[in-house]
């Protein structure tokens, strides 16, 4: 296995679109270890493939405390949805920023696991926004696009800072 480097906001590569996996193979398989353990040696309770540099749609998730729930989804897609809840998030890519987001309390999501199997889920709380987080960055969406353009203009020159001395 290997730790990956995460792109840090705002770098453009961020706002790409990944393109669905068509086959769940080992280099699919591979990835999803090497993200797993980006992830949890990050640590973040959430991982998406683009944030590595991977324009496929792949994501992986863990929100347990003992860090041994691991959820990995290949092509996932939120069927339905219900309610909304704002949330107080934070991205690996966007180091020390935290802000709040508006999301879908509860989601209906289909997607292959790391053997390519169908499979769907219905997840609320943390789980639900971790995973539209998640969606978001294969549709080349981080959270702060969300946030106001005062804001999004903050958070742009301090990232450059912290990235010049980094
Ligand atoms: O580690 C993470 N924590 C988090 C907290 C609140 C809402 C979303 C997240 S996801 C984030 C990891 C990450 O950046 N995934 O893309
Ligand atoms: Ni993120």
């Amino acid at each position: 296995m290997a730790l990956l480097d995460i792109l840090i906001y705002p770098d453009q590569r961020l706002h790409a679109k990944a393109k669905p996996v068509d086959q769940v193979d080992s280099r699919i398989q591979q990835l999803i270890d090497n993200m797993s353990e980006t992830m949890y040696s990050a640590p973040g309770i959430g991982l998406a493939a683009p944030q590595v540099n991977v324009l496929e749609r792949i994501i992986v998730v863990d929100i347990s405390e003992s860090k041994d729930s691991l959820l990995a989804m290949v092509n996932p897609e939120i069927i339905d949805s219900e309610g909304q809840a704002e949330t107080e998030e934070g991205c690996l890519s966007v180091p020390g920023i935290y802000a709040p987001v508006n999301r879908y309390e509860k989601i209906q999501v289909r997607a292959q696991d790391k053997k390519g199997e169908s499979f769907e889920l219905e997840a609320e709380g943390l789980l639900s926004i971790c995973i539209q987080h998640e969606i978001d960055h294969l549709d080349g969406k981080v959270f702060v696009d969300y946030l106001s353009r005062l804001k999004q203009e903050r958070i742009r020159k301090k990232m450059k800072k912290t990235l010049r001395i980094t």
